[in-house]
């Protein structure tokens, strides 16, 4: 049974463009398993914790203001490498170098405006999730599918 999670998050611009929808259908569609959803406004204080790697990093002040420019929707997704294979699907960094077929190379132009995030590693995944989901998200199981799903 696979207990890795990732969060994952549309950000402002992915939001406005109406692509919510078009990236959920992508995890499902994989075989993920949704654990938690929301749309929240952000302040400034909790993208800084979210990003706090990047401080001393050039764009980071950019990266913040673009953040804050709108709702955000973050999720938690669980599943077997899920969050390998969760920034396989979004694709690389930079919108321009990455495959069709992802989310960033379907849907994006410039670095600045990469429509979505997810976590590197399994460690910043749980951090992430404990500094969005403070008070925690539901457990739930899939009983029929699951075997149609895993070996
Ligand atoms: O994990 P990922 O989102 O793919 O990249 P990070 O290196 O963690 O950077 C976070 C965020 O910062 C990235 O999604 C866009 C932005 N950014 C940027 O605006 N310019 C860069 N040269 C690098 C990253
Ligand atoms: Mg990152």
């Amino acid at each position: 049974m696979a207990t890795e999670r990732t969060y994952i998050m549309v950000k402002p611009d992915g939001v406005e463009r109406g692509l919510v929808g078009e990236i959920v259908k992508r995890f499902e569609n994989k075989g993920y398993q949704m654990l938690a959803l929301q749309m929240i406004q952000p302040t400034k204080a909790l993208l800084e914790e979210h990003y706090t790697d990047l401080k001393e990093k050039p764009f980071f002040p950019g990266l913040i203001k673009y953040m804050l420019a709108g709702p955000v929707v973050g999720m938690v997704w669980i599943g077997k490498d899920i969050v390998k294979v969760g920034r396989r699907l979004l694709g690389e960094t930079n919108p321009l170098a990455s495959n069709p077929g992802t989310i960033r190379g379907d849907f994006g132009i410039d670095v600045g405006r990469n429509i979505c995030h997810g976590s590197d590693s399994p460690a910043n995944a749980e951090r992430e999730i404990s500094l969005w989901f403070p008070n925690g998200v539901v457990h739930w199981n899939r009983a029929h599918v699951q075997n149609l799903i895993y070996e």
